[in-house]
């Protein structure tokens, strides 16, 4: 069985664009793939963090996880800052990462670009550590939204480099994004990625949103004043995304919903994208819910821990062995 991995940080609530663009595709590849899914604390703190809210956002990450499909039965769930072994190679990636190369990944470039300040050393290494994640695990497949794609590359980059210069040690990961739905756009910028840390409420749609909230949230998204219901992200990236969105939690084709709505108005494909998103926080919602008062939460974090563990602890001791890191004879 290939071995595929992937997973979201808690820098937030998370948000229907990590659903769509990353966590409903989890579900379905935990049925053919041996599936590592992580949550990427370490990454969070490359902004600064309130510890309560950190450790909040984490645990419900990962019953939102649960509340989405995913089976820890199946799949192994684990959290990154549990492992040492993921900082470790990831300070060794970091000494085997050239300047030029995180110079030029999206987050730090687009914050250099606005002369953001308070621009950490962490966020400008972080892709290393992201590589560090993927490789320890061997994973042939990664599963990302488009604005990730860049930093499997990294990982493949960094991989062939290691090999090449110690041997064969790291499988080289293909990136896997998903044709519908890589890129949920925010509801008031559509020009603009819906993320856990946008400023405006009514762009994002958070999974623990009151469903009625989400609902008023789409109708009030910004569209345009063509008044033309078809699928033309460059000149209607609001409608767009409405579509989109649509078709990701219906499966009904992209296609298929264009036609139904020839003739008809911006104001009734609202209604049922509102509805459609309404019906879907409901459901998830009540799952969540009994995930928490479950409290299984630890014992599965527990489980999924000593199973990656395992894997970490003998990656990290080649990788050091390769090195010249490791002095002991054996
Ligand atoms: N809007 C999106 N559309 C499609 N996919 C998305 N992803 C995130 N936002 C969208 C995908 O979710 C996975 C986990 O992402 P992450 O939390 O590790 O990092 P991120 O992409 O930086 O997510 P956010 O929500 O934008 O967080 P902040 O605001 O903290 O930076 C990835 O596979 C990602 O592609």
């Amino acid at each position: 069985m290939k071995r595929m991995l992937s997973g979201v940080k808690p820098s937030g609530r998370l948000t229907l664009g990590n659903y769509i663009g990353a966590i409903r595709h989890f579900v379905s590849y935990q049925e053919d793939y041996e599936l590592f899914i992580f949550i990427a604390n370490m990454h969070a703190i490359t902004v600064q963090n309130d510890p309560q809210e950190l450790k909040k956002n984490t645990r419900d990450l990962i019953a939102l996880y649960m509340a989405c499909g995913l089976d820890p039965e199946k799949t192994t769930l684990f959290l990154q800052s549990d492992l040492p072994q993921h900082t470790e190679l990831g300070w060794i990636l970091t000494c085997h990462s050239y300047m030029g190369e995180l110079q030029r990944m999206t987050q730090y470039k687009d914050k250099c670009a606005k002369q953001e300040t308070g621009i950490t050393a962490g966020l400008f290494t972080y892709p290393a550590l992201m590589a560090a994640d993927i490789l320890m695990y061997d994973a042939d497949y990664v599963p990302v939204g488009v604005d990730q794609k860049q930093h499997v590359e990294l990982a493949r980059n960094l991989a062939e480099r290691f090999n090449h210069r110690y041997g064969d040690t790291f499988i080289v990961p293909e990136p896997v994004v998903a044709e519908v739905g890589a890129k949920i756009m925010s509801l008031q910028n559509p020009t603009k990625k819906m993320s856990k840390s946008e400023n405006n409420p009514k762009g994002t749609i958070d999974l623990l949103d009151e469903p009625s909230v989400a609902r008023k949230k789409i109708m009030s998204a910004i569209t345009d004043s063509l008044g033309i219901i078809q699928y033309d992200p460059e000149n209607q990236p609001g409608l767009a995304n409405l579509l989109t969105i649509l078709s990701s939690l219906t499966n009904e084709s992209i296609d298929s919903i264009v036609k139904r709505y020839q003739g008809k108005g911006y104001g009734d494909l609202k209604k049922e994208v509102g509805q459609a998103v309404y019906d879907f926080l409901s459901e998830l919602q009540v799952k969540y819910q009994a995930i928490i008062a479950s409290g299984k939460i630890d014992e599965i974090i527990q489980n999924g821990n000593e199973k990656a563990g395992k894997i970490a602890y003998k990656k990290v001791a080649k990788v050091k062995r390769k090195l010249g890191l490791s002095i002991q004879k054996r």
